[in-house]
């Protein structure tokens, strides 16, 4: 009897002494007891992603966790070898922003057999199993793209630059089968379909950079007549839509509209000076939200299994006014 409570106390104690193995959820595979986060993160394809990838190093810190950061370049591919090297390292939890929605089953199956929760963040996924994930935190991708469109609505005589009793409207869409491209595009096409003379004449993807966005926009100058207004999926590849009017010698902002998503302080910058017309918002600092999901997970508490981001929208008078203090 003696002999079996000794032996118990000294396996305590030597559970204490080396946390991992001990069968705790939160055990770190590097024999301390820090929380190991492992990240895939889309790429660095947007001012938005940097700060998102900021915030995410930042809160990490904050919170105490080791962050396994990697970088994907915008490739599912990449993506799926990190979160099976993250699977092989024995991370406690697994977070990771997915560039496109559909292909992620076998993978985060593997994550669901070795018992490393899932957390997605920013893009969600398609899948019929949502067992293989815990949470999704992130925007209303679909509600910002609604917000682009009845702005569009609220404001078409305006934005009938040409006059020609037509809203001529071209597209630069997200990364194909992105999340973001997919919901704001299907939000923007609902909201104005409430006015029959706002029409798409045109919609490409600049796969989210400044460079995609010039490049599709110096071919939908040549090829289109009398574009009114340009919706961009995010402010990057609206301000390279601003470069490509630009050099065709006529006025962003006002020979042509635009609208865009993210509210980076780039693009507030062009709001404030009247070329870009209104940004619907979408915030990148789900840093800290991620990490106290993260711990929430771990610690086995219930958590929703979604948390929306909450954002707005602006104008240029009110991107004046934030401009100075905005953090990204
Ligand atoms: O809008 C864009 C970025 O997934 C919300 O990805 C994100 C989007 C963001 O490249 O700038």
């Amino acid at each position: 009897m003696l002999k079996k409570t000794v032996t118990a106390a000294s396996a305590v104690l030597m559970c204490a002494a080396a946390v991992s193995g001990c069968g705790s959820d939160s055990s770190a595979s590097d024999g301390n007891d820090q929380i190991v986060m492992g990240f895939s993160q889309v790429g660095a394809e947007s001012g938005w992603r940097t700060a998102n990838t900021e915030s995410i190093k930042a809160s990490a810190k904050a919170a105490g966790f080791e962050l396994k950061f990697s970088d994907a370049q915008g490739k599912q591919e990449n993506q799926i070898k990190a979160i099976r090297s993250f699977i092989q390292q024995k991370v406690d939890v697994i977070a990771f922003s997915p560039v496109v929605e559909t292909g992620w089953d076998t993978v985060l199956q593997e994550a669901k057999r070795a018992n490393i929760p899932v957390i997605l963040t920013d893009r969600a996924v398609d899948t019929e199993d949502t067992s293989l994930y815990k949470t999704f935190l992130g925007s209303d991708f679909v509600l910002e793209g609604e917000k682009a469109g009845q702005w569009l609505v609220e404001n078409a005589a305006d934005a009938d630059v040409d006059g020609d009793g037509d809203v001529n409207v071209v597209q630069l869409e997200g990364t194909t089968g992105a999340a973001p491209a997919i919901d704001r595009a299907e939000g923007f096409a609902e909201a104005i379909k409430t006015d029959s003379k706002i029409k798409v004449s045109a919609s490409q993807t600049g796969d989210f950079t400044r460079d995609g966005g010039k490049q599709v926009m110096e071919s939908f100058l040549n090829s289109e007549d009398g574009i009114d207004v340009v919706f961009a999926h995010n402010d990057d590849m609206g301000l390279g839509a601003i470069e490509a009017i630009e050099a065709s010698g006529l006025e962003p902002g006002k020979d042509i509209k635009i609208i865009t998503v993210d509210a980076v302080k780039d693009g507030m910058a062009a709001l404030a000076k009247g070329q870009i017309n209104f940004i619907v918002e979408c915030n990148p600092l789900l840093g800290d939200q991620l990490m106290d999901l993260a711990n929430k997970v771990l610690d086995g508490e219930e958590v929703p299994a979604r948390v929306v981001t909450e954002e707005t929208t602006f104008t240029p008078e009110q991107a004046a006014e934030v401009l100075a203090d905005r953090k990204y």
